[in-house]
């Protein structure tokens, strides 16, 4: 098995049914990737291990979604110089509101690329994963440029939004 390049983490198993979206994506695009629950909250040294091994281990990016005080990116990125994709997971009480703004208002100096909440953004780090792996890795792009054009493909070929 090849060696992981992209790592899907969560803060909670609860958070699969939205992350799995970004795991789906890699998977059809080839890339190797792994995937485990690591919690800021619950499980922080964990969380401090995955991030100083993160870059010795190969990883080219880590896509890291969490609900509510979604901490899991923010302090991913401040413990590795791998770039750090967040999802925002759609939370119960705020809709996800909570976990985008935990995500995206980050410092100065510590960056965390945010993406929609829920499914969207889930699927768009992964896309987003494999254009920052096309230019190392063919396949890669071969199969992201072919994502792509059957995606266009497909609107063109249905333009009358009244037939099925
Ligand atoms: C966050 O708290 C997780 O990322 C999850 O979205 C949320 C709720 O976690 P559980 O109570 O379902 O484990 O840390």
């Amino acid at each position: 098995m090849d060696k992981p390049k992209v790592g899907v983490v969560m803060g909670s198993r609860s958070d699969w049914e939205t992350m799995r979206h970004a795991a789906e994506k890699l998977e059809q695009l080839g890339i190797p990737h792994e995937v485990a629950v690591v919690s800021a909250h619950r499980t922080p040294d964990l969380l401090f291990e995955y991030a100083d091994q993160a870059a010795g281990r190969g990883l080219r990016a880590i896509i890291a979604g969490a609900g509510g005080a979604a901490h899991l990116p923010g302090m991913l990125a401040a413990k590795t110089a791998v770039p750090v994709l967040g999802v925002p997971v759609q939370s119960a009480a705020l809709n996800g509101l909570d976990s985008l703004l935990s995500i995206v208002q980050m410092p100065t100096g510590v960056p965390v690329a945010t993406f929609a909440i829920g499914k969207a953004g889930a699927a768009n780090a992964g896309l987003f994963a494999a254009a920052l792996l096309a230019p190392e890795m063919p396949a890669v792009a071969a199969a992201l440029a072919r994502f792509r054009r059957e995606q266009t493909d497909t609107v063109l070929a249905h333009p009358d939004p009244r037939q099925p």
